[in-house]
């Protein structure tokens, strides 16, 4: 059985942006059962963990001894097993993860930037000072990727693992207005959001959150 870790518990601002979703909601789409191994911050330091996961992060994707981490990593293993998330013939392959690349290299590194200032540091004089930049390079990168997106339902000619990725990257910016100034995008990412294996894969977040809570009362 595939395992992916996940955390028993988040605080609110991160629910549902913790990117075993990412995970979770390629697997979904792959048909592909799952149980998530809900950690917390003593496996997290663990050293055990750690030989999964350097970082201490998650997630770690388990399969038949095979252990892997990086979101992008998993995802690309997953992607190379369904037809759902990846096209069969080879330029449509290589151009969804080029997708996939640049919305974690293009797109999340100034994205994640934004919800660290916001949600980590907002009163710090560095980051009041850095916010509008911060803010201007990604209704720039967002501009860029609207010229592109034009009247396409996705970023290719059909869904694929580089709007599944793509999707989980704007999603960052929910505690913000920046996406209200780019409405094909939010189109977009509302678009990927109503996908039915979304769905569920953000329900099994979220229910161990809820399922957490109710037990501590
Ligand atoms: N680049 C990693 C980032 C993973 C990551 O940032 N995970 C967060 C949750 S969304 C985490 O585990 N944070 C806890 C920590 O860094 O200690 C990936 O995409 O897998």
């Amino acid at each position: 059985m595939i395992t992916v870790s996940a955390f028993k518990w988040v605080p609110p601002f991160a629910q549902g942006l913790v990117r075993d979703l990412r995970v979770r909601w390629a697997l979904e789409e792959a048909g592909l059962p799952y149980q998530a191994r809900l950690i917390d911050g003593d496996v997290q330091r663990s050293a055990d963990y750690r030989m999964q996961q350097p970082f201490g992060q998650v997630p770690v994707f388990e399969e038949d001894g095979l252990s892997l981490f990086e979101s992008g990593a998993i995802l690309v293993h997953l992607a190379l097993k369904s037809d759902v998330l990846l096209p069969t013939d080879e330029v449509g392959r290589a151009r969804a993860l080029s997708w996939l690349f640049a919305a974690l290299n293009s797109l999340e590194i100034h994205i994640q930037q934004l919800a660290e200032i916001d949600l980590f540091v907002p009163d710090a004089q560095w980051a009041k000072l850095h916010r509008p930049d911060v803010v201007a390079r990604i209704h720039q990168r967002l501009g860029e990727l609207a010229t592109w997106l034009k009247d396409r339902q996705y970023l290719e000619d059909r869904f694929t693992v580089g709007d599944l990725m793509m999707t989980t990257v704007l999603r960052i910016l929910r505690h913000t207005d920046v996406l209200d100034a780019h409405p094909s995008l939010k189109a977009y990412k509302e678009r990927c959001e109503a996908r039915p294996a979304f769905q569920r894969a953000l329900a099994a977040q979220l229910e161990a959150f809820e399922q957490h809570e109710r037990r501590k009362g």
